[in-house]
């Protein structure tokens, strides 16, 4: 086993590892998945884990009225801007035990390692757990740093309701009611930088057979809600031609949407996720469907250009069925800062790591935390490029040397 001195020697890959196994135990669902969703029973008790891990380290810890969790690592310059590293512990329904809370805990390791090498920082270091990023519970994503970066209000969101109907206020005001000793952080404290550690979700790094990805930002991303209404009707009366079938308007729809949305190049990314039939009774003609739109690509003006196209084609093909269409979701394409990207690869060859520089196909919240603080992050590989399945795989060793490559980085931008 390679020895490492300093602060990435002091990384306890197994303590890294044990933790992983831990949280996976919290919504662990067959298959080694997780269902872990955004402000769940389980996504309560994650919080309440990672809380006590802080606790035994005596590192203080907040939550904003957004319930962001923070865990808070003394500097020796306290009014300083902190550096802030975190990711999300909230997962899919199906979800893997590595995508979101990898980057919570690597970046637990990094501080408590920082400790353990008695390596004193200059700028306090801030460890995040953000609320709701995947949005699959609660639509749109990423809620948690779109209120941290002023992208939006929190009152934008309190309305969501997830399938049973539970409001996301609702489920806010029971998350926030869970850890009542917990210190409410009033304002925002916009980071001197912003270090997300994050498994790849793609297939790039495992190809190339290296361990690091230092990622150069992230491709833009659009969510939409289209909503279809026709009529019930009794499937046995009703002649076809009368109907206003709301499932074949759908279908319909979402067919010459895959037409509007060809790519020769593969470059964007057009998804329908979620289908919903109202009254989906099987001899009953629905009366209303709902169905979700992810388009993603990395050039902004090319992904407005064919968002704007969705309008139009969603109601003529829908006809006579008519169509509500509502955008919940618009990230921008995101450039990381190019300075910590560097830090980033300067850190992994410190410690003889090889990095590749790589742009994010997923989105993260550093993509809105980039908004108010120079924002990066660090990818390592996962098997076979798999993510949001429960086979979702990252090796203990790729996880230690992320969580090393992620210390260095913070300890080199916390004495920055
Ligand atoms: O959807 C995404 O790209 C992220 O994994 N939530
Ligand atoms: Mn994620
Ligand atoms: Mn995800």
């Amino acid at each position: 086993m390679r020895e490492f001195n300093g602060v990435a020697g002091q990384v306890d890959g197994g303590r890294l590892w044990r933790r992983l196994m831990q949280m996976a135990e919290i919504g662990a669902i067959p298959g080694n998945g997780v269902n872990r969703q955004a402000l769940s029973e389980e996504d309560i008790a994650a919080r309440e884990l990672l809380i006590d891990w802080a606790r035994r380290r005596g590192y203080a810890v907040a939550v904003d009225e957004a319930a962001n969790l923070f865990v808070r690592r003394p500097g020796s310059e306290p009014d300083l801007p902190p550096v802030l590293t975190g990711s999300h512990m909230d997962s899919q329904p199906r979800g893997g035990r590595f995508d979101g809370i990898y980057g919570v805990i690597a970046g637990l390791e990094a501080i408590e390692a920082l400790d353990d090498a008695g390596t004193a920082t200059r700028r306090p270091i801030e460890l995040v757990a953000w609320t709701n990023e995947e949005g699959s519970r609660f639509d749109p994503g990423c809620m948690g740093s779109m209120v941290f970066s002023g992208t939006a209000p929190l009152e934008r969101f309190e309305d969501a309701v997830d399938t049973d109907g539970i409001s996301f206020g609702r489920a806010l005001s029971r998350t926030l009611g869970a850890t009542p000793d917990l210190p409410r952080r009033r304002e925002t404290i916009p980071p001197a930088a912003y270090v997300e550690a994050h498994i790849e979700q793609g297939p790039v790094l495992e190809a190339a057979e290296v361990t690091i990805g230092a990622v150069t930002g992230v491709q833009g991303s659009q969510r939409f809600v289209v909503e279809v209404d026709g009529a019930t009707a009794h499937a046995g009366t009703t002649p076809v031609r009368g109907r206003r079938d709301a499932l074949q308007a759908a279908l319909r729809a979402v067919a010459r949407l895959n037409e509007t949305m060809a790519d020769p190049n593969d470059v964007l990314r057009f998804t329908v996720g979620r289908f919903e039939v109202e009254p989906n009774s099987p001899n009953t003609v629905p009366s209303r469907v709902r169905f979700s739109i992810d388009l993603r690509h990395p050039d902004g003006w090319e992904l407005d250009r064919r968002a704007r196209r969705i309008p139009r084609v969603c109601e003529n093909a829908a006809l006579p069925c008519s169509v509500r269409i509502s955008r919940t979701f618009d990230q921008r394409p995101v450039a990381f800062e190019s300075g910590i990207v560097e830090t980033i690869e300067r850190s992994a060859a410190a410690i003889d790591q090889p990095s590749l520089r790589i742009p994010s196909g997923a989105n993260h919240d550093a993509a809105f935390v980039a908004k108010v603080s120079p924002t990066a992050m660090i990818f390592i590989p996962c098997l076979r490029g798999v993510s949001h399945h429960e086979s979702e795989y990252a090796s203990p060793e790729d996880c230690a040397a992320g969580a090393r490559v992620l210390a260095e980085t913070v300890r080199t931008l916390a004495d920055s």
